[in-house]
């Protein structure tokens, strides 16, 4: 299962999903997410189990925001950082051979999180976004330098951040092919739509 493969990525919160969470995260899957976050302020084993076993039969990676250890004894497929969470190279030291994302928000940060060893990045954010408080996006241009950056060392780059059916075209002509969401799936009334209609504009 290669990760260059993927190009629609959940960012899962059970508690931000419009409706069930369960069946939005199986909407989401039937719906062409392939690569799942899975995303919670608070411990939730339960969950995340459940969460595990939803990606596993739908044959979709799941990765662990923020908490290196959960994904290693979890048996997740990796980890995502921030820049203030634990160092990438101190993450891929506990990850071994699973996947590390990191969060970057401008070149210098993609440039490091890859000479650390990143599986892949995030780059925003794109647009305003109420689910990580950003009142401002980045501009097109920069979206698009982030985008040759990543290309040109061949990493995975998902653009994030406010990320809709209604603004992604814009950023399509700006070099995105990959996206990471939350709210335009897990707000929607029909979670199975929503991930199509991103996923036909990919
Ligand atoms: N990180 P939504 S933006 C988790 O720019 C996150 O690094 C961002 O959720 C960054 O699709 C963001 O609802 C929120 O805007 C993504």
């Amino acid at each position: 299962m290669s990760l260059h493969d993927r190009r629609l990525y959940l960012l899962f919160t059970p508690t931000r999903c419009a409706t069930d969470p369960w069946d939005t995260l199986t909407a989401a899957l039937d719906g062409g997410v392939d690569l799942v976050q899975w995303r919670t302020a608070e411990a939730d084993h339960v969950g995340f189990q459940r969460c595990r076993t939803t990606c596993q039969r739908a044959g979709v990676p799941l990765i662990v925001n923020d908490d290196v250890m959960l994904a290693v004894r979890g048996r997740a497929d990796g980890a995502h950082v921030g820049q203030d969470d634990m160092p990438a190279d101190a993450a891929l030291r506990l990850l071994g051979k699973r996947w590390l994302g990191v969060s970057t928000h401008d070149l210098p940060q993609i440039a490091r999180a890859i000479a650390a060893g990143a599986d892949y990045v995030g780059f925003g954010p794109c647009h305003p976004t109420t689910t990580k408080g950003y009142t401002e996006g980045k501009s097109l241009a920069d979206v698009e330098a982030a985008t040759i950056a990543a290309n040109s060392r061949r990493v995975p780059l998902f653009a994030i951040g406010g990320i809709t059916a209604t603004n992604l075209p814009a950023l399509r002509m700006h070099g995105v092919d990959r996206i990471a969401v939350s709210n335009a799936i897990l707000q929607s009334a029909d979670p199975r739509r929503a991930a199509e209609q991103l996923r036909r504009l990919l």
